[in-house]
């Protein structure tokens, strides 16, 4: 395994993020200027490293790694780092501000903003039905304004169309987990990649996008790394087994390597047998269709690659499976999932040190709405379809069951769709930025056009979803508000604020206590609540008892500990189990898993002659996201302030273009101008990639609107493109969308 320090040319991984002083940047003066320290979490990433605010006076002025802190063990990626400096930058959201009849927005008090939203939503509820309000989150709000934002929208405002970019992320991880285990909830812990003899990492390229795991990973000198990417990213750098497998052929990997183990003897028949049902049906599906030349052939891989690593994963004591987007992302996201959780129930790979199919999760805190937000679950992981769950559910908060919706409603897209088809007529955005982010950019432009009131709360205005507003209420924002999140292996961190929000920005926490109390229903949504804490106290009386039990936990215990894994009951207070599913016993009524036969499919949207390549998105270690933040920060904005395009040296050279040259990318739906081309085998021939973080160049102007019938999770990662030389900027007609 190579280690990612070498890969960067740093001569220690701890080097290359430890905290240097730097006169250049200023930080020197600021770290030694710093008056007090205050604890936290980093409000980036699902990693959730610990970290320390240095402060004078109202200002952040330095941020350091938090020593001995469980995650992170004082270290912090480029992002942690440099984190306390888009706080003060000059365009945070200060003031609520209305779109008045000139069409121009304009600064309005926060009574008439939070009156404005009241009456706006409840005209159009009355008029069109509750359901005519969606409303979308994130996976970025505390897990207590989560809590509390749920209970608003689905007691309070009483539409079930409440959905979050959790969708455009963890969805298929949630539905697969669902699936095959009976709950969602991630069964592993990090110290399983210090410890697994054999760890697979399925389209997760941490190396740019979860820095500071890569030092678990690294840790474990005797494991092997293998790496399924189509592209060889950094993360496939450190691997003894890079597999560049074809775009969306992860099913027939997994299968193949089921293939192997069945044929082989190597699968665990006690375990499987005993713990999951469909083992027969999936061994009769896999041995006929699953041939592993079948696989090889699907894949790309050789025959004797698919089954080393089979081997390999079969004999571990112990063997890990992780994956992100390059599983997810995809119309099959969900498939995927089950296919990975079947290859961990039939060597018995779950439950114990080093061996867990682990998703890793993206923002940080996209664990806290899965468990206390009330989207596609009701809180506690209890299940709307369940009576059981909503009578406790009701009881625990003393209203009549019936409240309580008894399906979800509409997932993230279908709101989007039901305002085009004008259903949905009232839209509140908190927290997410779809004008960048979302798939299918000219569907969300006639939602948007089509919707009466639209409300963005965010903490940065104007944000190319902003712009659209009716409505623009300015939130506070991480190093400002205090909470907790829980981070991919289930650990809840205390996040604290440092100073106060710029202008008359409030906390989201706040903004949901007011709407609540001029919609009337404070007292009865929120009981005596007035602080953060409020909430999470209730939350803990309503975890008790459930998978993801928060009971046993304070601030003050979550704060000393760097964070606390759940399940954490009422009364634990010694060291907390790390890893689910232990006893085997599964979160379904019977105590058994589901095996689940999967077939792998093509993706939507194949290459021809026109758009002869296949297109992949994702990220780059310097930039969040829509770079709401992370352009403010000088330093990472200078490393990457532009998007680019990897080619393969072969197909640039077909095209008679190199690297620098300006090019456009055209798929079925749209255009993308004038981005930087880079050739590099980075990327196979036929591929290429960019990163989706720029609004100027936005890959999503091009990407499909395909979604994973499960999960309705966007297939962001294929789609078929031409790519273009570009027209020459001065003078030149710039052609229109093909
Ligand atoms: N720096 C930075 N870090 C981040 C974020 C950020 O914006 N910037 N965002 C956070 C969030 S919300 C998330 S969800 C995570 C995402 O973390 P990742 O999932 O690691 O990020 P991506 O770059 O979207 O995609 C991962 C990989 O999937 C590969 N891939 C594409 N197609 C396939 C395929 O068919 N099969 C396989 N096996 N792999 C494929 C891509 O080549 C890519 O290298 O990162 C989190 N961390
Ligand atoms: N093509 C392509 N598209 C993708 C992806 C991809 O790989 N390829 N990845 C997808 C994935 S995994 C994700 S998670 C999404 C992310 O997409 P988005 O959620 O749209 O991205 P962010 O930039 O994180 O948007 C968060 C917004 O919340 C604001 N904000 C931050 N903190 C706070 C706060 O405390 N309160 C409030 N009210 N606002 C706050 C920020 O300023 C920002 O505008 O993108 C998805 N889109
Ligand atoms: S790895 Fe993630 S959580 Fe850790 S410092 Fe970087 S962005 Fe923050
Ligand atoms: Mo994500």
């Amino acid at each position: 395994m190579k280690s990612l320090a070498r890969i960067l040319g740093f001569d220690t991984l701890g080097d290359s993020y430890a905290y240097r002083d730097d006169p250049v940047l200023g930080y020197t003066s600021a770290r030694r200027s710093a008056e007090r320290w205050v604890k936290s979490t980093c409000g980036y990433c699902s990693v959730g490293c610990g970290l320390e605010l240095g402060v004078r006076g109202r200002e952040i002025v330095a941020v350091k790694g938090w020593d001995k802190h469980p995650v992170s063990l004082g270290k912090l990626c480029p992002k942690g780092l440099s984190e306390h400096q888009m706080i003060s930058a000059p365009n945070r959201a200060k003031y609520p501000l209305l779109r008045g009849r000139g069409g121009k927005l304009a600064h309005v008090g926060w009574d008439e903003a939070i009156g404005t939203l009241v009456d706006r939503f409840t005209a159009v509820q009355k008029q069109n039905g509750p359901g005519a309000l969606g409303v979308i989150s994130t996976g970025q709000l505390l897990t207590e304004e989560f809590y509390a934002l749920g209970k608003l929208i689905q007691l309070g405002f009483g539409t079930r169309n409440y959905c979050g970019n959790t969708t455009l992320c963890m969805a298929s991880a949630v539905s697969g987990y669902k699936r095959s285990f009976g709950s969602d909830g991630p069964p592993g812990a990090y110290e399983d990649f210090r410890v697994a003899d054999v760890t697979l990492l399925i389209g997760a390229n941490i190396a740019d996008n979860h820095p500071i795991l890569c030092q678990h990973v690294e840790a474990n000198k005797a494991g092997f790394l293998i790496v399924a990417d189509p592209r060889v990213t950094k993360t496939a750098m450190m691997a003894s087994l890079h597999l560049p497998l074809k775009p969306r052929s992860d099913i027939a990997l997994l299968n193949g390597m089921a293939h192997v183990l069945f044929r082989e003897g190597l699968v665990r028949e006690d375990f499987a047998a005993a713990h999951a049902n469909g083992l027969e049906e999936l061994r009769s599906f896999i041995l006929a269709r699953y041939p592993v030349e079948r696989a090889a052939a699907l894949t790309g891989l050789s025959a004797e690659t698919i089954a080393d690593v089979a081997r390999r994963y079969g004999r571990a004591r112990a063997g890990m499976i992780a994956w992100t987007m390059g599983v997810n992302h995809s119309t099959q996201g969900a498939e995927t999932v089950s296919a990975i959780a079947n290859l961990s129930l039939l060597t018995g790979h779950i439950g114990r040190p080093g061996a867990s199919p682990f998703s890793i999760t993206g923002q940080c805190n996209a664990m806290g709405t899965r468990e206390a937000g009330f989207t596609s679950s009701l809180p506690g992981y209890r299940k709307f379809e369940k009576k059981e769950d909503r009578e406790e559910l009701a009881a625990l908060w003393g209203i009549e069951p019936a409240r309580i919706p008894d399906a979800r409603g509409l997932a993230y897209p279908d709101i989007i769709n039901a305002a085009a088809d004008g259903e949905v007529r009232a839209m509140w955005i908190i927290a997410t930025n779809p004008a960048v982010s979302y798939p299918n950019q000219e569907q969300l432009r006639r939602a948007f056009r089509s919707l009466d009131f639209l409300v963005v709360q965010d903490g940065f205005h104007p944000t190319p979803t902003s712009e659209y507003a009716h409505l623009v209420l300015p939130a506070a924002i991480w190093g400002e508000k205090e909470g907790t999140f829980t981070n991919s292996e289930r650990r809840a961190g205390k996040v604290n604020s440092a100073v106060p929000p710029p202008g008359e920005a409030r906390s989201d926490f706040d903004i949901f206590l007011a709407v609540a109390d001029r919609l009337g229903r404070r007292d009865e949504l929120f009981p005596g609540w007035f602080k953060p804490v409020d909430a999470f106290n209730e939350w803990r009386r309503v975890s008790r008892g459930r998978l993801c039990d928060y009971s046993g936990m304070t601030y003050e215990t979550i704060e000393a500990e760097g964070g606390l894994q759940w399940p954490y009951s009422d009364g634990f207070h010694g060291s907390p189990a790390s890893r689910l599913y232990s006893t085997a016993r599964f979160q379904f009524e019977d105590g058994r898993a589901r095996l689940f036969t999967v077939d792998c499919e093509p993706f939507p949207d194949q290459p021809d002659d026109v758009f002869p390549m296949i297109l992949n998105t994702g990220r780059t270690v310097e930039h969040w996201h829509t770079r709401t933040k992370t352009a403010q920060v000088a330093i990472l904005e200078r490393m990457a302030p532009n998007a680019w395009l990897e080619m393969n040296s072969s197909d640039a050279r077909a095209l008679t273009l190199s690297s620098h040259d300006r090019v456009d990318i055209v798929s079925r739906r749209g255009r993308v101008r004038d981005v930087e081309l880079r050739v590099t085998e980075i990327t196979a021939p036929g591929q290429v990639f960019m990163p989706f973080h720029f609004f100027e160049t936005n890959g999503n102007e091009v990407t499909q609107d395909a979604f994973d019938p499960i999960s309705r999770e966007p297939n962001f990662k294929q789609c078929a493109v031409r790519v273009e030389r570009s027209a020459r900027k001065q003078g030149n007609t710039l052609h229109g969308t093909d």
